[in-house]
């Protein structure tokens, strides 16, 4: 199948930063892999938005942050069950940095999540509470932008509730699977195919 994405769609690329990448605090096996595809798509989107990661120093979803705790376990917090992470993407450290080789001049907008210490943010368009919008998708209503394309890392957190979240508030939303790299943490890539299949979001190997 051949798609061609045209004036109302828009390339979604979530979290491609060193610390996702090998060698980075919470590298995604292959992540960087993403990186030559994800910039071969771009050249075919009018529109392309970016996420990035951006946790304060101290962030609570890093386990550093709960002492006694380890990274990728689970705690609960007022908003539900939370992984804890290691520290990563730190505001303004190389780690937060888009990869050197992801290509960004032609992105409208980069949209940074999870920067209130208190609480974590996977998807592009809620903070984990899933209440407290980022504001990505009144900026796509008020441009028109309708249909979402999602690459990036990772497939079972970031790009995941990126995904459910855009078909919820209304948008189309098709996953790339070409460019995205899971964590695969305890079942969570099955769960995140699952869930998106449950929401309706399209799921393509490639454009074609
Ligand atoms: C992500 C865990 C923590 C992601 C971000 O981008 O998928 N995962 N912070
Ligand atoms: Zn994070």
């Amino acid at each position: 199948m051949q798609i061609r994405p045209g004036d109302n769609d828009l390339l979604l690329i979530i979290d491609v930063q060193n610390d996702f990448c090998p060698g980075g605090a919470l590298a995604v096996a292959d992540g960087d892999a993403v990186v030559p595809v994800i910039n071969r798509l771009a050249e075919r989107f009018a529109h392309v938005v970016l996420t990035q990661d951006w946790h304060p120093q101290g962030h609570s979803s890093f386990a550093t942050s709960h002492p006694g705790s380890a990274p990728f376990e689970t705690i609960s917090m007022p908003y539900g069950r939370q992984t804890l992470w290691p520290d990563h993407c730190v505001q303004g450290s190389t780690g937060a940095a888009f990869h050197p080789r992801l290509e960004t001049k032609r992105a409208e907008l980069v949209i940074r999540k999870g920067f209130r210490p208190e609480i974590d943010s996977y998807s592009a368009f809620y903070e984990n509470d899933r209440r407290t919008p980022t504001g990505l998708a009144g900026y796509l209503r008020e441009r028109g932008l309708r249909r979402v394309f999602l690459v990036g890392l990772a497939t079972d957190y970031c790009v995941y509730y990126s995904a459910v979240d855009a078909g919820r508030l209304g948008f189309d939303a098709v996953l790339i699977e070409a460019g995205c790299r899971a964590i695969d943490l305890a079942g969570s890539l099955a769960t995140a195919w699952a869930g998106m299949a449950a929401e309706g979001v399209q799921r393509v190997n490639d454009l074609g």
